[in-house]
């Protein structure tokens, strides 16, 4: 077996990758809510920035010069929610409050609720703009922090991502990242069949963003990808992801986008996250 270089942040964003998807599908199941297709195609993502990129220290949320994630794609808090407790921001035991009534785990996120949300997120269309209010504000204060946002696929056909894409693009916000994670599904059906979004690389290289493909579940190629040192541009990650990724029987369906497990899914899908 080959050894990993000790300073290889690789294993330890799998392990946490591992233990997000498990306790993010646990958290569906006692729910019987939430949409664990996009949770697990953006977990990989999620375990990259808080396990091997960003800057931030769970104990000072509101630190001036952390680096800032915005989960556009609100619809996702199993895969924010275990990175954010994975990351120290509030005890394991908050989880097992997911959508009950008074819980602080909504089933889309607040920050008025949850230390470490940077926005609330939930319609489509919104997060990606307030990151690139987050990045212009950083430019205006003078902080060297880096901000970065996930946004779906489906979610790129709302048109606010497009004024924020040409604003961005014209201000040369360099410090900002946006990754958009490519499942090619989006709420019960294909992207393509729905209102197609291809040649998404050339629409945001029109735009002014430096642009590349990435595979959204190689551990390695997003930690490489996403500590790369800005260049002089905003930069556009198209990561290509399996929507339910993980999981045989979720992978690639759509029904999984809010589907929940019933308990021989739920034995199943443990057995497979391994
Ligand atoms: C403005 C708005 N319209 C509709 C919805 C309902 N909705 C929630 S998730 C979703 C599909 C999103 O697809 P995609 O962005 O591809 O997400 P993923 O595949 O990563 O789950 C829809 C239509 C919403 N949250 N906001
Ligand atoms: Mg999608």
């Amino acid at each position: 077996m080959q050894m990993s270089p000790p300073n290889d942040p690789v294993p330890l964003i799998a392990a946490k990758a591992l233990w997000m998807r498990r306790r993010a599908f646990q958290m569906v199941h006692a729910a019987q809510l939430g949409h664990p297709g996009g949770d697990f195609s953006a977990i990989d993502v999620l375990a990259t920035l808080y396990f091997g990129v960003l800057r931030y220290d769970p104990a000072r949320p509101d630190w001036a010069d952390r680096d800032r994630f915005v989960m556009s794609k609100g619809h996702a808090t199993g895969a924010l929610y275990t990175a954010l407790c994975a990351a120290g921001y509030f005890p394991e035991d908050w989880l097992q409050t997911y959508m009950q009534p008074r819980s602080m785990l909504n089933g889309h996120p607040n920050r008025n609720y949850l230390p470490g949300v940077e926005t609330n997120t939930g319609p489509l269309g919104h997060g990606f703009p307030v990151a690139v209010g987050i990045a212009i504000a950083a430019t205006l204060s003078g902080s060297d922090h880096r901000t970065f946002v996930l946004t779906g696929d489906g979610e790129q056909q709302e048109g606010s991502n497009w004024e924020a894409a040409m604003v961005a693009g014209h201000r040369r916000l360099n410090r900002l990242t946006l990754i958009i994670d490519r499942n090619r599904l989006q709420q019960g059906a294909g992207t393509e069949e729905t209102s197609g979004l291809d040649p998404l690389d050339q629409k945001y290289a029109a735009f002014g963003w430096d642009v590349a493909f990435i595979d959204g579940h190689d551990h390695a190629a997003l930690h490489r990808a996403l500590s790369a040192p800005p260049g002089d541009r905003p930069r556009c990650l198209i990561a290509n992801t399996v929507k339910g990724k993980g999981v045989s029987f979720m992978e690639n369906q759509a029904s999984w986008h809010h589907g929940v497990p019933n308990a021989d899914q739920f034995a199943q899908a443990m057995k497979e996250l391994v």
